[in-house]
This record gives structure tokens, C-alpha cells and sequence, in this order.
């Protein structure tokens, strides 16, 4: 199957469609890209919090209200302006708004309550192409918001397991977003959209922002107890890849299988960094602390600052060193195995699955609350699958190299090699312990084809919330999460 894939992802990825040679629009007769290569780099400064982002101001103590709009904004001088899709918090949003134009900044310890009001059309414009096979109201805006790395009830989670058709135009989308320590500690998390088959397209379109937890440590200011950066030096840097059409429109490219519209990844050919194509930094010479957010659909990112070297202070989960967790997370484990699927890659019946199931079958994963789990990720695909959890924050234990294609010659069906069948005795090598950047909690793994990876995570809810309590997981190129490489999961009594 690998090849087919790689096939797609060169017919995709617009900056790989200009190595091949072959003009963009010779090949897309119909297609109007503009042709990002052509943007002049570093014209304009980077939006930062207060000075382009807009840090979102509370509508009550402890309460945000956000209305899910669109709104117009140039995001390169040589581009008209873009339709973007983002979240006001009643500001009416001066600046740099929509793609991460947004911060909410937490208190660890402090629950938030958080209005979502659907003020967007009721259809998608011709900008977002919809593939109406995988929504559960065909071509109409449905829009549920996700705190991704939230420790919440599952009726605040935003997932498609709760709330399967998401919410309308007019319709209000209350959560508590408990902020509960430890499992909530000073991190830097994001807020986006997770409506059911169109979460790639609606962070596509903007609905995405900066969610930044603080405690008593990691104030944000300076001096600090932990003696690092604040203030004006410390820099947010919300990453995207984008294409765009020539009207300044985003562009997002439809399949070329007849009958099918969504496409397995998406690739852009120009960089916006906290929503600004390609901007600048002046800096200081001292130290700075970089929060960097990989936001893009499915690129996973490799980053350098052109020789300086830097250091790594925290992860998705929060700073690290946390020795006492690390502890409690070692006895008694349940160990579950999930494979990832791919069905079809040239058909239009293609898509991704976990486990051999479709999303809305029953949940196969239930842990019981307060329990320690080992889940072990076996990926039968050619690609690498950067998969999420809700709820938890987990770590890594290790990835072992096994031969995936005989496993799946053993086990594999029509809809790939169903979950629960241990891969270890096809494994060829011994397990290789994850990257010293791994160390911490963490929120996604990458997945990494010819092995399988095993990660350890506690199933606790937070205070107040009983079980059961459903939940998701699933890769977060979002492509492959709305067909259909998401599944829920049921945290028991
Ligand atoms: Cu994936």
C-alpha cells in the first residue's frame, strides 16, 4: 500500500509538485493556486501576544464567551485578503485574528468556564470543499470545539462520541475546562475545532488559538522561580502550512478518485507562523524561551534556528522532570493493541481505520478509571501517524521494529488486522527506548511505520466527574481523522 500512499502525497504537496517539473495548473486544469514560492519572505513582523494576538478577555470572572465567525485578514503583503474563520471573544478582534489570532491564557488550579456561539454561514463557502460521505449533516457548518491536552468531562470534551452532529448556527457550546492540577500543570496547549468528518477543514479555515496554562512557577513574567524567560521574551510560535489560491482564499485540493472529495493529507507550500505568512523576529542577544505548536494538518515539522543550538524545557504535557508521576505510572498495566489500517488507497472506498472500525461502532477501549494501561499502537501502514489521546498525557515506552506484513498476512481482513492481537512475536529486533525529546508527558506519539509503539498513561477524571466518561483517540493528521482513523473510548467505573 505504501506506494500508492507516497503517490498522493506528491500530487498533494504543491511544493513537490514544482520539483516534479510539471506546472500546478497544467495538471489542475481548474485549479488557480497561487504560487506560494513567489511570496516574498520576511516582510512583515511576527503577530505576538497583545501586539497582533489578540490574549482573549474574560466576558465574566472565570467565564470566556467566543463567537465562532469569519472575519477578513491580509496575511502577506502580496496577497489579497483572506476569508478566515476564528473565535472573538466580544472584542470584535483587532489585529492578527483566526489561525491561532487567539490566547486564552489559564491558571492552573482555576476552572474556566467557556462559551462557543456558532455565528458562521450554515453552509460551507466553495473554499471548503466538504466530502458530505463522512458529515453527519451533509454540506452544513457543525462546528464543537476541543481543548486538546484538557482534563475535563466528557460532556466539555467537544468530541464527536458525545455530541456526534456538533452545533448549529445560533446553537452555544458550553464547557468547564477544569484546569485541574496535576494533570493540567503550566503548559502551553491549543482550543480547535472537532466537528464530526470536517476537523480538517475547520482548522483549515481558522479554528484554532493558543490556550496557555500558568501556576505559580511557570508565571509568564520575570523573575520567576524557575529562572526562565518571560515577559516580552517569551515568544510564542504557532506553526502552519498552507496553500493559497490567487483571490487570497485558502486553498485546500479535492481527490482526483471519482466520487470521493477528501484527500489524505494535507500539505501547504507556504509557512504561517501565529497566522502570518512567513514573518520576522528582531531579538535581542540573551536568552528567549520559544513556545513552539506544530498547527499544521499533517506536516510533521523538523526545526533549526540556523546553527545556535537550544534547549528543551517542556513537552505537550508540561515543563519536564516530574519524578514523583513518573513513578506512579509504573504497576498494574493492562496492555491494549491497536493497529492502524489503510483500506483502498485507490479506491473510493479508501480510508484509515483503528483496530479494523469504523468510528461510530462501540468502544473497544475501556479502561477503568484510575487504572494504569500500556497501549501499543501497531502501524500497518507506510506513514507515520502522529496519534492523540483525550484526557490523558502519557509517556512513552518504546518502539519495537516488527514485520508488519507478515503479521498482517496472519491476522489481516478486509478492514485490515482487528485490534488485540499481540504483534511481539513478529517482532526482529529488540525495543528501542523513545527520543531523548520524549522524555515527559506527552499528548501525541508519532507512530512510525514498521513498528509498533507502546505508550503508559492513567486513566483518572477529574474531580467531581463520575465514570463512565467517553473520550477519543486518533491521528492527528486530521485528514486521516475524519476518515476514519479516530476511535472513542470509555472510561469505566
Ligand atoms: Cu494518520
Amino acid at each position: 500500500m505504501q506506494p500508492f500512499t507516497r503517490r498522493r502525497f506528491l500530487q498533494y504537496g504543491a511544493g513537490v509538485g514544482s520539483a516534479l517539473g510539471v506546472p500546478w495548473a497544467l495538471r489542475n486544469p481548474e485549479a488557480c493556486a497561487a504560487a506560494g514560492g513567489k511570496l516574498v519572505k520576511y516582510l512583515e513582523p511576527l503577530p505576538l501576544p497583545g501586539a497582533g494576538i489578540v490574549v482573549a478577555t474574560p466576558s465574566a470572572p472565570n467565564t470566556f464567551s467566543f463567537t465562532q465567525r469569519q472575519i477578513s485578514r491580509q496575511l502577506h503583503p502580496q496577497l489579497p485578503p483572506t476569508p478566515l474563520w476564528a473565535y472573538d471573544d466580544g472584542s470584535g478582534l483587532g489585529g492578527q485574528a483566526g489561525s491561532f489570532g487567539m490566547a486564552v491564557v489559564a491558571q492552573s488550579g482555576t476552572p474556566l468556564t467557556v462559551n462557543y456561539t456558532h455565528n458562521l454561514p450554515a453552509t460551507y463557502p466553495s473554499w471548503i470543499p466538504v466530502d458530505t460521505r463522512l458529515t453527519p449533516m451533509g454540506n452544513d457548518v457543525r462546528l464543537m470545539t476541543h481543548l486538546h491536552g484538557g482534563f475535563v468531562a466528557a460532556t466539555s470534551d467537544g468530541n464527536p462520541a458525545i455530541t456526534p452532529d456538533g452545533f448549529g448556527p445560533g446553537e452555544t457550546q458550553t464547557v468547564l475546562y477544569t484546569n485541574q492540577p496535576p494533570h493540567m500543570p503550566a503548559s502551553l496547549l491549543w482550543f480547535h475545532d472537532h466537528g464530526m468528518g470536517t476537523t480538517r477543514l475547520n482548522v483549515f479555515a481558522g479554528l484554532a488559538a493558543a490556550y496557555i496554562v500558568r501556576d505559580e512557577f511557570d508565571t509568564g513574567h520575570e523573575p520567576n522561580p524557575i529562572g526562565i524567560p518571560g515577559g516580552a521574551y517569551e515568544i510564542p510560535l504557532v506553526v502552519q502550512d498552507r496553500q493559497f489560491n490567487v483571490d487570497g482564499t485558502f486553498r485546500y485540493p479535492v481527490s482526483d478518485i471519482e466520487g470521493v472529495t477528501w484527500i489524505g493529507e494535507y500539505f501547504g507550500d507556504v509557512m504561517l507562523v501565529n497566522g502570518k505568512v512567513w514573518p520576522y523576529l528582531n531579538v535581542e542577544p540573551r536568552m528567549y524561551r520559544l513556545r513552539i505548536l506544530n498547527g499544521c494538518n499533517a506536516r510533521i515539522l523538523n526545526l533549526d534556528i540556523g546553527g545556535p543550538t537550544f534547549w528543551q524545557i517542556g513537552a505537550e504535557g508540561g515543563l519536564f522532570d516530574v519524578p514523583v508521576q513518573v513513578k506512579e505510572m509504573v504497576l498494574p498495566v493492562t496492555t491494549r493493541f491497536i493497529t492502524l489500517n489503510e483500506i483502498d488507497p485507490e479506491e473510493i472506498t479508501w480510508y484509515l481505520n483503528l483496530n479494523g472500525l469504523h468510528f461510530d461502532e462501540p468502544a473497544t477501549e475501556t479502561p477503568r478509571v484510575g487504572t494504569v494501561e500500556d497501549w501499543v499502537y501497531v502501524n500497518l501502514t507506510g506513514d507515520t501517524h502522529p496519534m492523540h489521546m483525550h484526557l490523558v498525557t502519557f509517556q512513552v515506552v518504546g518502539r519495537t521494529p516488527f514485520a508488519a506484513e507478515a503479521y498482517e498476512a496472519a491476522y489481516g481482513g478486509p478492514n485490515g488486522v482487528p485490534g488485540g492481537i499481540d504483534p511481539t512475536p513478529f517482532a526482529t529486533g529488540p525495543m528501542l527506548p523513545p527520543a531523548p525529546e520524549e522524555r515527559g508527558f506527552k499528548d501525541t506519539v508519532k507512530a512510525n511505520p514498521g513498528y509498533f509503539t507502546t505508550i503508559r498513561a492513567k486513566f483518572e477524571l477529574p474531580d467531581g466527574v463520575i465514570a463512565p466518561q467517553t473520550y477519543v483517540h486518533h491521528c492527528h493528521i486530521v485528514e486521516h481523522e475524519d476518515n476514519d482513523m479516530m476511535r472513542p473510548f470509555t472510561v469505566m467505573p
